[in-house]
């Protein structure tokens, strides 16, 4: 699926950041446009990859140009003013191949979390196409984090198709900052974010699966629902596990570029595509929900073609379904014959039962 990725604030821009170069070192350029949008300029020069004129700043009147330190007031007050100019800022990064425009944020912020639903708006006046957000949810516990979450939540509720939700929380080492693990943090969410855009689209060794995802389904995943969030697991495919006796790398690389189907273990890769399916629902999620509370999924089975076993694909949908309770289920698969990883992404959609969302409730 191609996408363009519009980040806003602090956290917004170094996600989209991470995107952009998530989507340049894959076989896929899932990311047809890219830009970031804050009231601090110092923030956005400090960005690295992503072009100069894709960074825009706005509301330097309310705010000297130094970002808002939290006050949602003041970005909603500069937004106001700005939404046209803004809108054009976006509109002049966008070309006509893109499916979905994804807005990110960090919704303690006052700037992801003031303006991104007003930026949301103003983009649904001009395009029929989805609009989702990648809402980061904060770490800490003040109480003026939670406010402007509850508030940003509430806000973008209305104003974007789904929130894909990724809980600082959950993911943040214990004793670290925010600010220290902002790069692992964001390569998380890339990575899993990266593998459900990519699987959208065509790649360029020109493979293709036996069921390739496309747009459309991800689309239909994710419509009509409020929240989402992302499981997602890779196995290294280790020479013992290409086969059996521990040989040498090279042994497993002719086997994966080159040898029969015979010659991988069915076995060993039955085990593979059911053990990374289970790591990727039963491990963290980008946020934690009740996995009964699940009313759509779609689930990408990502590795070199032989491994991807038929049953084991079949199977592990009809284990999902059980664990999800029923929801409406979607699969495809993405061959990545020049990778020696099976990979699983699970996009669990329309979840109603978000722990770290009441919590947050609690504190405002
Ligand atoms: N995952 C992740 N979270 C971040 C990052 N940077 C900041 N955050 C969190 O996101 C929330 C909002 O922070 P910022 O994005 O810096 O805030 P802002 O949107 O720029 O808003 P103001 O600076 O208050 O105007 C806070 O809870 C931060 O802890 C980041 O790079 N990655
Ligand atoms: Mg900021």
């Amino acid at each position: 699926m191609r996408v363009a990725a519009v980040g806003v604030g602090g956290a917004g821009g170094r996600i989209v950041e991470q995107l952009w170069r998530d989507s340049h070192q894959r076989e896929t350029l899932y990311l047809g446009a890219a830009c970031a949008i804050d009231t601090d300029t110092h923030a956005l020069s400090q960005l690295t990859a992503l072009p100069e004129n894709q960074r825009h700043s706005f509301g330097l009147f309310e705010t000297d140009g130094t970002g808002t330190d939290g006050d949602r007031t003041s970005a909603i007050a500069a937004i106001e003013d700005e939404r046209l100019e803004v809108r054009r800022a976006i509109d002049s990064a966008l070309t006509s191949d893109i499916d979905a425009l994804v807005l990110v944020a960090g919704l303690a912020g006052g700037t992801g979390g003031g303006a991104t639903a007003y930026i949301a708006d103003a983009l649904k006046e001009v395009y029929t196409m989805p609009v989702y957000c990648l809402s980061v949810l904060p770490a800490q516990q003040g109480d003026e984090a939670a406010v402007n979450t509850i508030h940003a939540l509430r806000i973008l509720k209305a104003a974007v198709d789904t929130q894909i939700l990724f809980d600082n929380k959950t993911w943040l080492g214990s004793g670290q900052t925010v600010d220290e693990a902002a790069k692992s943090l964001n390569e998380t969410v890339v990575t899993r974010l990266g593998a459900l855009f990519a699987a959208g689209e065509p790649t360029n060794s020109g493979s293709v699966g036996q069921s390739a995802v496309d747009a459309s389904e991800i689309i239909t995943t994710l419509s009509g629902s409020d929240f989402a969030t992302l499981g997602y697991a890779s196995q290294e495919l280790e020479p013992d596990e290409a086969t059996g006796d521990g040989t040498i790398i090279d042994r497993l690389r002719s086997q994966l570029f080159s040898g029969d189907a015979d010659d991988i273990n069915e076995i060993e890769a039955y085990d593979v595509v059911e053990t990374t399916l289970h790591r990727a629902v039963r491990g963290k999620l980008t946020a934690e929900c009740t996995l009964a509370s699940t009313d759509s999924a779609l689930t990408v089975f990502a590795g070199p073609p032989r491994w991807l076993l038929r049953d084991a694909v079949t199977d592990g949908q009809r284990w999902l379904a059980d664990e999800l309770q029923s929801p409406e289920m979607r699969s495809g698969d993405m061959p990545t014959p020049d990778q020696s990883t099976v990979s699983v992404l699970v996009l669990l959609s329309g979840i109603t039962e978000l722990p770290r969302v009441a919590e947050l409730k609690t504190l405002t």
